[in-house]
Order: structure tokens, then C-alpha cells, then sequence
């Protein structure tokens, strides 16, 4: 078994020779959009959703993950191929009526008049038992479309709820808004009765987080409103929601996520715009502790992102995702980003463990032949200590796997 210590792993000395890894395998799939593995039952499965524009949506489930280490074939099962584009599968960690639940999220907007509706919902699956249950919670709401889902009880009645945001962006809407809402789980029958819909506050669309960054008990609001083109966090003063922007000069936003990416024991946030011009990139703004009066210190990690894949609305980068290449958490996390329209998957190594040193050094993970590359997300699938990159490239219909022991070894 290979053993490496933090220091040397993360020794500015030894930079990356070869960044670009080797593939462990290439596993077909049709138009993979979004990966995630998740432990049902004890049991690791890779959820794949798929959807193109002359493409019926789909989540297929890989119940043996064991299967994409080693082969271009793998026996999927489709849960359900009756939803317009669908975005996240977020399990419900908890038991509904004794079954496994599963949220799927879904929906896009229009290109242009003709195109069919493309109105999203949130769905919610179960599987258990062989038989796949499927019941829309939302209430239909045209133009509308979803793309996270977060499970918490926000009337502590020990039922957990749903929270997601929804966004009524098209290129034909000038002015797209927001709304952060709850989906209130019913008392009985949860897969056939109605859930209660209650608006949290406008303004949030695609990505958002609930957190609660003072510590009184009450979250706050962080939320990357895409189409907006601003990023907010929100708090609470009574019944009335205040918000801050915290950045509107970075187009069209992709991703937000809080994370200690330096390591100085303060929460920061992980951004991505989804641009095609110079700004294209990836940034960080470290949460003050008076987050509602004081700056928000931006750092901007990768820039100039290049969109290579070439058509009209095509952008850069995706999500990024701050990740140990084991379990071994000490030192600051790598970064691995979606490059989405660029073509590439990122990977962004800090350049000194020093809390104020922000420089990263940038290589390429990996390369596709004209492809767009999805949602991808880490797993230790074979239980080697190494964690395994899932990436979904999207238009040559295959997920591209990797493993962090060829990154940490290549180095
Ligand atoms: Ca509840
Ligand atoms: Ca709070
Ligand atoms: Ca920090
Ligand atoms: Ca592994």
C-alpha cells in the first residue's frame, strides 16, 4: 500500500510532471449530464442523469459501482425516464413511510418560441422493493425550472422537508428572477399527497446554501443567482429577509460553495462563473465574521478560463469541487474544476500551505475530444484509500474515471 504524508504530498518542491492521467476507465453512457454516488441502504450507487435536446431525461442508477473500474459496459437500471431534464439526485436521509426516497430535480428553460415547454419539477422516486414509485411534489409553474434539492425539517415537526430554489431565466425573459422555497412533507402519505409549497424569499435560483454563519440559531442564506448575475447571502431580521451582494462582476454565475480552502479555521466560498470571455474562472471570497457590513475579501484563483467547444451559448467553467485525493484531510484541499465549455477537467494545487498565499498552480486532469464535461463529483469506489474521479463527458456519451493514487503518484 502506498503511504504519503501531507508534506510531501503537498511539497511546492515536487510539482506535478504529469497532470494529465490516465484514464482508469471510460464507462458508456448517453448524454451523461450529472454524476453522484450515494450509499442507499448501505450500498454504494452511481446515479447518472441524462437529457439532450431531442433526448428524453433520464436518471439511471449503477447498482454495482464495482463495474465502472473495469469496464466500458456496465448493467444500469433507469429509474425513471419521465423527467424534463434532470438536474441533482439528493437522497432523503431518512426513511419516508419505510422506503428509501430519492429528490430529483429538473427542468430547463427555453432557446427560442418553438421549442416545446421545458417546465421543471421536483420529483421524488423510490425504488425500494423493485418497484419504482414516482410522485411530482411541485406545483406546475410554467417557465420554471429547478436544479438543487436539500432535505431539512423547517417546521420541527420531525418530517424533513424540501428546500429548493427555482429560476424563470430564458433567453427570451428579461428579467429573470429567483424564489428560494420549502416543500412541506404531509403529515400522511408522503408518494401521493400534496406538498404544501411556502416561498422562503426571492432572489436565489440555482445553487444556495443554508448556513448559519453567526451561530444564533438561525441560518442564513448564501446563493449564487446565476442568471441574476449576483451573488448574495441573506439573513434574517425578524419576519423580513435582508440581503448583500456580495459580487455582481462575474456574468453569469455557476457554482457557490463554503469551504475552509486556506485553512485558517473561517469558512470561505468557492465560486465558479459559466462565461465565455476572459472572466471565465474560478474564485474565492473568504466570509468576514460581520458578514453583513464587512467586505467579503475576493481572491481570484484561475482566470481566463478558454471556452473551446465551439456553438452558440456555449461557456466555461462548471462546478468546482475543493477535495482531498484521500481521507487524509490536513493541508489545504486541491481543487478540481468542471471546465464545462472548456473541455477539460482543472485541477488547481495551492502553492504554499501558507494561510495568506492564495497562488495556485493550474494543470489539466483531463482532455476530451470536443466534448463538454458534466457534474462530476469523488468516490473511493474500490476502497484502494484513493478516491476515484467520476467525470460524465457529455457529448461523446461516457464517464471518464480516474484515480488520485495516478495523481499522487505522478507527482
Ligand atoms: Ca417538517
Ligand atoms: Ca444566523
Ligand atoms: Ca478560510
Ligand atoms: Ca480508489
Amino acid at each position: 500500500m502506498i503511504i504519503f504524508s501531507a508534506t510531501s504530498f503537498y511539497s511546492p518542491s515536487l510539482a506535478y510532471l504529469q497532470p494529465q492521467i490516465e484514464p482508469i476507465s471510460k464507462v458508456e453512457i448517453e448524454y451523461p449530464a450529472f454524476i453522484k454516488v450515494i450509499t442507499v441502504n448501505n450500498q454504494k450507487r452511481a446515479f447518472v442523469s441524462s437529457f439532450g435536446r431531442n433526448f428524453e431525461g433520464q436518471v439511471n442508477m449503477i447498482k454495482d459501482v464495482s463495474e465502472l473500474l473495469n469496464s466500458s459496459q456496465v448493467s444500469k437500471e433507469r429509474i425513471t425516464g419521465k423527467i424534463k431534464w434532470p438536474n441533482s439526485v439528493t437522497l432523503c436521509k431518512e426513511n419516508i413511510d419505510g422506503r428509501t426516497i430519492l429528490a430529483i430535480a429538473g427542468g430547463f428553460f427555453r432557446h427560442s418560441p418553438v421549442m416545446p415547454d421545458q417546465s421543471g419539477a421536483i420529483n421524488l422516486v423510490t425504488m425500494d422493493s423493485g418497484e419504482i414509485i414516482q410522485h411530482e411534489i411541485t406545483n406546475y409553474k410554467r417557465g420554471w425550472f429547478y436544479h438543487e434539492v436539500l432535505w431539512k425539517d423547517m417546521n420541527n415537526d420531525g418530517l424533513l422537508d424540501i428546500v429548493t430554489a427555482r429560476s424563470n431565466f430564458s433567453p427570451l425573459n428579461p428579467n429573470p428572477k429567483g424564489e428560494l422555497i420549502w416543500l412541506e412533507q404531509p403529515q400522511t402519505d408522503p408518494l401521493s399527497n400534496k406538498w404544501e409549497e411556502h416561498i422562503i424569499t426571492e432572489g436565489p435560483e440555482i445553487y444556495f446554501e443554508l448556513i448559519d454563519l453567526d451561530g444564533d440559531g438561525t441560518d442564513e442564506i448564501i446563493a449564487a443567482e446565476s442568471f441574476q448575475e449576483k451573488l448574495c447571502v441573506y439573513w434574517k431580521d425578524g419576519k423580513k429577509w435582508n440581503r448583500k451582494i456580495i459580487a455582481e462582476d462575474l456574468g453569469v454565475l455557476y457554482s457557490a460553495k463554503t469551504t475552509d480552502l486556506n485553512k485558517d479555521g473561517n469558512l470561505d466560498l468557492l465560486v465558479t462563473n459559466h462565461v465565455s470571455d476572459a472572466r471565465a474562472g474560478v474564485f474565492c471570497y473568504e466570509i468576514p465574521s460581520d458578514f453583513k457590513n464587512a467586505q467579503w475579501k475576493k481572491h481570484v484563483l484561475l482566470e481566463g478560463i478558454e471556452t473551446r467547444k465551439a456553438g452558440p451559448g456555449q461557456a466555461s467553467p462548471g462546478e468546482a469541487i475543493a477535495f482531498y485525493p484521500t481521507n487524509d484531510e490536513s493541508g489545504k484541499p486541491l481543487i478540481a474544476v468542471s471546465g464545462d465549455g472548456s473541455q477539460r477537467v482543472h485541477l488547481l494545487t495551492p502553492n504554499s500551505q501558507n494561510t495568506s498565499n492564495w497562488e495556485y498552480t493550474e494543470s489539466i486532469l483531463y482532455e476530451t475530444i470536443d466534448s463538454v464535461t458534466g457534474g462530476m463529483c469523488f468516490e473511493d469506489l474500490d476502497g484502494d484509500g484513493f478516491k476515484e474521479l467520476l467525470v460524465p463527458i457529455y457529448d461523446s456519451h461516457y464517464i471518464c474515471i480516474m484515480s488520485m493514487k495516478d495523481l499522487v503518484q505522478n507527482k
